[in-house]
């Protein structure tokens, strides 16, 4: 296992069009294990794996509902000393996953990226669908996702197809994400 460099804006292998995965192998078994460490270590609820540079159809989501009673853990893996909150973990892996029946009701969540760091802003999107996927196996299954799930799984498939949350915003406000981070990187 092995924690991957996190690509980020203006990254131009974010904007790749991911290709479908058409071999289970150990590869991909190997990716799937490094792309769950990328994440919990971020820390995010879901990355694509175009963020760690592999242009596939692979998602890993896991929404981490955090214990608030629970003492934080720390840590050294990675080379540096960090605390984890201890958490029930709950990942989530979608291989080749595609979106069915969106629902006509949107809602709107403040959404974040891993490849545009401390950047927020409002996405609107169907509040409920259905997602098909593959799991390592190959073998297909299908689920109603509502809520952030619904949320998190639509913002990993825009990865998919180089889409970014920030591309979902008027073009002023998207300018001001990026003169934001901009500035953000410069202070730090
Ligand atoms: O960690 C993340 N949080 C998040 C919050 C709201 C909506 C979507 C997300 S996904 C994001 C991690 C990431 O960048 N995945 O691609
Ligand atoms: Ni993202």
């Amino acid at each position: 296992m092995a924690i991957r460099e996190i690509l980020e804006v203006p990254d131009p292998r974010l904007k790749a069009v991911s290709e479908p995965v058409t071999t289970f192998d150990d590869e991909l078994r190997t990716l799937v294990d490094d792309m769950f460490e990328t994440m919990y270590e971020a820390p995010g609820i879901g990355l694509a794996a175009i963020q760690v540079g592999v242009p596939l159809r692979v998602l890993v989501i896991d929404l981490q509902p955090d214990d608030p009673d629970a003492e934080p853990e720390v840590c050294n893996h990675g080379g540096h000393e960090h605390t984890h909150q201890p958490t029930k973990k709950e990942p989530r892996l979608f291989i080749n996953p595609e979106i069915l029946d969106p629902s006509d009701e949107h809602s709107v969540y403040n959404e974040g990226c891993l490849s545009v760091p401390e950047i927020y802003a409002e996405v609107e999107r169907p509040a409920r669908c259905r997602v098909r996927w593959q799991d390592l196996d190959g073998k297909t299954h299908e689920e109603d996702l509502e809520g952030l799930m619904a949320t998190c799984l639509q913002h990993e498939m825009d990865h998919l197809e180089g889409i970014l949350f920030i591309d979902h915003l008027s073009r002023l406000k998207r300018n001001m994400a990026l003169k934001k981070l901009d500035k953000l990187r410069k202070a730090a």
